[in-house]
């Protein structure tokens, strides 16, 4: 028989270094809301998706006349064509085009990874398309969860739960990790009613008080859309042959 593939969950990238030796695939997942915006533009038809980890580099790319979206502290960078919330990145003004994003932290999360890893985006958004990716193509995988500013946070840790258990259910993963443990448990807790789980998690708080209630609405209801975004060539692009 052969050997299990591997699957753990990082709980952020500041813990990434301690873990990145072992995987082939990461799945980057900032729930709120960085990749549930990456999926939504691949669903509305988005080309590509250039994701720059800070301002000034975002700065460089509207220079040249991109669309980019940059987010800080879940508000709007001023002088930016939008931020974060998946509402900016439906209908038509996405079709076709290559869009540039920068946010907190899940822009920086995929950057991270990337360097030396193939990267898929994940959310709960598409969580089901990834699982069954993942289920059909066994590989070592980190679900690496985005955090807040470094920190835990506690919805990216359930979305990682719920891969990492739907992976195991198959029988061909394996993992070891407390922090998979961690997060087997939170996603079990979560699964009934995400919105009410996360009612009083720090990043729902914040989001709320500036007033993206419908944002976190949208971004906990779980497959919305079978694309998944991939890194190739330093642009996400939506996976060739998949959905
Ligand atoms: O940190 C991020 O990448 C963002 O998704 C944060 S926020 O949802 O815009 O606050």
């Amino acid at each position: 028989m052969p050997d299990k593939s591997r699957v753990e969950v990082c709980f952020s990238p500041e813990e990434f270094d301690l873990y990145k030796q072992e995987y082939t695939t990461v799945v980057a997942i900032d729930v709120l809301r960085a990749t549930s915006a990456i999926c939504t533009a691949f669903e509305n038809g988005a080309a590509k998706m250039i994701p720059v980890s800070s301002v000034k580099e975002a700065q460089a790319f509207k220079d040249e006349g991109y669309l980019v979206g940059a987010e800080r502290n879940g508000k709007i960078v001023d002088g930016f064509d939008f931020g974060n919330s998946p509402y900016s990145y439906m209908g038509d003004l996405v079709k076709g085009k290559t869009l540039v994003l920068t946010t907190t932290n899940g822009t920086k999360a995929i950057n991270r990874a990337a360097k030396t890893h193939e990267v898929l985006v994940g959310s709960l958004l598409n969580l089901q398309s990834v699982i069954d990716y993942l289920s059909q193509s066994p590989t070592d995988v980190l679900l690496l969860a985005s955090g807040w500013q470094g920190k835990f946070n506690l919805e990216d840790s359930i979305c990682a739960g719920a891969i990492a258990e739907a992976l195991l259910e198959t029988g061909n993963y394996m993992s070891d990790e407390d922090s998979t443990i961690a997060s087997l448990f939170l996603y079990r807790q979560a699964t009934d009613n995400y919105f009410s789980f996360l009612k009083a998690s720090s990043h729902r708080r914040r989001l709320r008080n500036l007033n993206l209630n419908e944002d976190i609405k949208y971004c906990l209801t779980p497959n919305q859309t079978r694309v998944i975004p991939v890194y190739r060539d330093g642009a996400l692009v939506k996976m060739e042959g998949w959905v």
